[in-house]
């Protein structure tokens, strides 16, 4: 039997699984990848400065930063280093709040972004690569959410009232108005909210424009359109949003990475979406550096479900999907991929198969990913104890952190203890391909076949190949 709470979120599923198989038909032609192709998925990679191409593995952190007086998440340096330590992550999804960035109007705290700014150092000094995020949820504390300053919450005398599952609450009535005010799509209303809102993504590039800790800035957490929804939505102020924010950034930072996301309800469960291409006016003929990092939550997952028995083959066909339309969009806007999200409860039946069969997914597509999060609880790598879950072992997993040109493949066998990477050499790229060795599986470092020159550095497990031009296969299995 489901529970009332999920067959509510289920009729609100079918809904909206009508209204978007509706919409479908409006989404436009794809338009053809630009920049560094070549590869054999037809997108791009992000780089790093040495013009090595970046798998991203990382976790967001945190999800408590949603709620905090200083909008900081539970992190000390410690836990960084912890984390580093015990999954060998390079990436974090850092969480950060409208509300603290421009808590009056046109006001901005620059005592937060410093504190943003240390904690971005801890994790630069251990080689990670920083996605800043301005998270939202529900629109902001006015509706019984997180992100948008209270200044900025006009609902028009409409309430929203609290939801389980807590998603069903964006179709409260003082959501909807609040992201109808937004984005100007109701009649009246006051300020300019999404002028406010490009400035505080403008100041927040401004103060990390030369941090090269950062890799970018995700623009919106999960937008939602309020009354208005599809590809009407995503290519009408979804879009506007994003092109005006691009253009704010590039005022102030050229070379950061612009990460959009699709409005999540529906794209999240595999369903199409109607984000256009965007412009990057770097300018000199720069390539664009816009990646594409949609939500991955499977509906039937979403519903409470384990991903066993009968919902199981639910899921499948629900990535299956997802990975289609995902591929798709990455190709009209010319992005690479990043999973901004996906996540579950770690004690759900049969979790750690799914989240193999995520990352198995992520390494096919040449797709980064940021797991969600690192609280401590029930879903993370730690309980409220710090102790491990069962997901830290999964996620400690091999694989190489950059690769010195294009990656044509990567694949971690558990079974056979064999992580494979290949590569053709790019001209200008400097520096080796890292590897990534984690001990358990690892513990004498790795042998490898079809490397030239490598180095190993214990400490951070890395195993670097050094490597020229022209096609690369290496395997490399456990030493000793
Ligand atoms: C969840 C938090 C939960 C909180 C809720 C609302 O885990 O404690 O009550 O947000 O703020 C998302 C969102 C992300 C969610 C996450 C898990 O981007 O903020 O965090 N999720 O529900 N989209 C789909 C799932």
């Amino acid at each position: 039997m489901k529970s009332p709470a999920a067959w509510r979120t289920w009729a609100v599923g079918a809904v909206v699984l009508a209204v978007a198989a509706a919409l479908l038909v409006a989404v436009g032609p794809e338009g053809a990848g630009a920049g560094r192709a070549g590869t054999a998925r037809g997108h791009r990679w992000i780089t790093d400065r040495q013009g090595r191409a970046l798998v991203l593995r990382g976790l967001s952190t945190a999800g408590d930063a949603k709620q905090t007086a200083d909008g900081m998440p539970w992190i000390e340096e410690k836990d960084v280093a912890r984390e580093h330590r015990a999954l060998g992550t390079n990436f974090v999804r850092f969480l950060l709040q409208w509300r603290k960035v421009e808590p009056a109007p046109g006001t901005y705290d620059r005592t937060y972004l410093k504190r943003v700014a240390e904690r971005v150092r801890w994790y630069g000094e251990r080689g990670y690569h920083v996605l800043l995020d301005m998270h939202q949820d529900l629109y902001g504390p006015g509706t019984g959410g997180n992100g948008a300053p209270r200044w900025a919450t006009e609902t028009d005398g409409h309430t929203s009232a609290p939801t389980d599952p807590w998603e069903l609450g964006y179709a409260e009535p003082g959501t909807v108005r609040a992201f109808d005010r937004f984005w100007g799509t109701v009649e009246g209303g006051g300020r300019d909210l999404r002028k406010h809102y490009v400035g505080a993504l403008r100041e927040v590039a401004g103060h990390f424009a030369d941090d090269d800790t950062v890799i970018g800035y995700d623009l919106m957490n999960e937008p939602w359109g309020g009354s208005v929804q599809g590809p009407a939505f995503e290519s009408g102020p979804l879009a506007r949003l994003y092109q005006d924010g691009i253009d704010a950034i590039r005022t102030v930072d050229r070379d950061h990475w612009l990460f959009v996301e699709p409005s999540a309800i529906g794209s999240n469960w595999g369903f199409a979406t109607g984000l256009p291409r965007l412009d990057d006016p770097r300018g000199d003929g720069d390539e664009a550096r816009i990646a594409y990092a949609p939500h991955l939550y499977p509906l039937p997952m979403d519903l409470g479900g384990g991903y066993t028995g009968d919902t199981k083959g639910r899921v499948d066909a629900s990535l299956r999907a997802w990975r289609e339309q995902t591929e798709k969009t990455a190709r009209r806007l010319g992005a690479p991929v990043v999973i901004g999200e996906f996540g579950l409860d770690v004690g759900l039946p049969g979790a750690m198969e799914y989240v193999e069969k995520v990352q198995r997914m992520a390494d096919e597509m040449g797709a980064g990913f940021a797991y969600w999060s690192n609280d401590p609880g029930s879903w993370a790598p730690w309980d409220a104890e710090m102790k491990p879950t069962v997901l830290l072992p999964v996620l400690d997993r091999p694989y190489p952190r950059a690769v010195a040109g294009d990656p044509v493949s990567y694949r971690w066998d558990e079974a056979e203890k064999t992580l494979t990477v290949s590569w053709r050499g790019v001209a200008g790229v400097r520096g080796g391909t890292e590897v990534y060795l984690p001990e358990r599986h690892f513990p004498e470092g790795g042998r490898t076949e079809g490397g030239g020159r490598q180095e190993w550095n214990p400490k951070s497990r890395t195993l670097t190949l050094s490597s020229g031009p022209g096609a690369h296969s290496v395997r490399i299995t456990p030493r000793g």
